[in-house]
């Protein structure tokens, strides 16, 4: 497939303009209330953690204030954002979930 494509030969100021896509870190930050089988839930469900990874992660954000739970282009980031955040806010927990430029 990759040899059907044919060559480009992009100019000199062409080149220089391309950067790769800007990465964010997805977040989970601590607070004294969420109960932790929830954010294990959370990290299973939305960032494909297993059991096992699920908790150690959980439990960096109990012990350290916050954890890395993926790093995503800007729309997946931004999307696992806001559906962490809705799910949370619908079941009633304060669970924040942030990004930020890596
Ligand atoms: N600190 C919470 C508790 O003791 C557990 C918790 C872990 C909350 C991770 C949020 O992102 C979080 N129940």
């Amino acid at each position: 497939y990759s040899h059907s494509i044919p060559e480009q030969h992009l100019d000199e100021d062409t080149l220089v303009g391309i950067k790769p896509p800007s990465q964010y870190q997805v977040v989970l930050n601590n607070d004294d209330y969420t109960p932790m089988d929830f954010v294990i839930e959370v990290l299973m469900r939305f960032f494909k953690l297993d059991q096992e990874a699920a908790t150690d992660v959980m439990l960096k954000v109990h012990y350290q204030g916050r954890a890395v739970c993926g790093v995503y282009s800007a729309e997946i980031a931004e999307t696992k954002v806001v559906q962490v955040n809705q799910y949370a806010r619908e079941s009633q927990h304060p669970l924040l979930c942030t990004m930020e430029q890596v």
